[in-house]
């Protein structure tokens, strides 16, 4: 549907949606194109933006997170960039809580012996997991994803904590039941369950390092649904292995799809291939979005979501 409206309102060259553009394709795109419509595998970074041709002029991407762009060297040079933002809050708050209760109730070792026709009849202390309901979750990052997952978090009868940037207002605070922490070093080192929505961004990168990990609690358990690169993924996978810390739900990785292969060794981690936001109603929003954004600029006014240096 956003593929046969897209065509009816721009002349439009599609790329395969399931290939990845090279260096090159991608370049080459940038020097023809008008508008430029990537995904998060597209890397467009200062040296891909000195390609792009005279006629480029907005970059519409289609996805909320920006961090595979330099919006800072785009404006430099007169390009505008937008997002999809809201469309996929939903999508990866449910995905976030899909991940804690995987992780926590040990959903695919179930699965498993399932599968491999071992399960043997019910017993009192198989498959014991750990109940979320009355445990404090951390949420790093209180944006429209993160304050999506405190709702749900809360249905679920967890307490609410966050560390961000800027302390909510009172009245959103109130309303989530949420307790703000200044110190990450502190909230960290108090959590039961860890989830991280935050972007990425030069300041998000690696928030949980190496020394941030050894102040979990060794039955503490990290979400992150949002960006690999917040998170010092060595450093994760030491702490994992050595029962520092209790499991781990990745949807997301610090090097894209190049996982630590020891990463997929281990028991106590859920591993999913970013797919926080993979609905088809999504999707199909995110294309609208992105019609929009293109829409509007085609008419000589500022996309409704265009992202600003400043923003991020
Ligand atoms: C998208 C995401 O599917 O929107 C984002 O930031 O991480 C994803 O869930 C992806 O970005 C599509 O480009």
């Amino acid at each position: 549907a956003v593929e046969t409206r897209l065509k009816e309102l721009f002349n439009v060259e599609l790329r395969d949606p399931d290939t990845r553009m090279t260096r090159e394709e991608l370049a080459d795109a940038m020097r023809r194109a008008d508008v430029l419509v990537p995904t998060v595998t597209d890397q467009i970074d200062a040296a891909m933006l000195a390609q792009a041709g005279e006629k480029l002029k907005l970059i519409a991407n289609y996805g909320a997170g920006v961090d595979h762009i330099d919006v800072a060297s785009a404006r430099q040079r007169g390009i505008l960039v937008s997002n999809t933002p809201g469309v996929l809050t939903d999508d990866t708050a449910d995905m976030t809580m899909a991940l804690m209760l995987a992780v926590t109730r040990k959903i695919p070792q179930g699965l498993a012996q399932m599968q491999a026709g071992e399960w043997a009849g019910w017993s009192p202390m198989a498959n014991l997991g750990v109940r979320i309901g009355g445990k404090r979750l951390g949420i790093l990052g209180m944006g429209r994803i993160g304050q999506a997952v405190a709702r749900r978090a809360r249905a679920f009868g967890m307490q609410i904590h966050y560390h961000n940037r800027k302390r909510l207002r009172p009245e959103i605070e109130e309303g989530l039941e949420a307790t703000y922490w200044e110190s990450l070093d502190q909230m960290v080192a108090r959590m039961d369950v860890i989830s991280v929505n935050c972007p990425h961004t030069p300041s998000t990168f690696h928030l949980l390092n190496a020394r941030r990990l050894k102040l979990l609690k060794p039955t503490a358990v990290i979400v992150n649904t949002s960006r690999g690169e917040v998170i010092d993924e060595n450093a994760l996978t030491r702490g994992l292995r050595a029962g520092e810390i209790a499991g781990a739900g990745l949807d997301v990785f610090e090097h894209g799809h190049q996982i630590n292969p020891r990463l997929r060794e281990l028991a106590n981690v859920v591993l999913l291939p970013h797919m926080g936001s993979a609905t088809l109603e999504g999707r199909v929003e995110m294309g609208e979005k992105v019609i929009i954004n293109i829409k509007t600029f085609a008419d000589g006014h500022r996309p409704p979501d265009q992202v600003v240096p400043s923003m991020l």
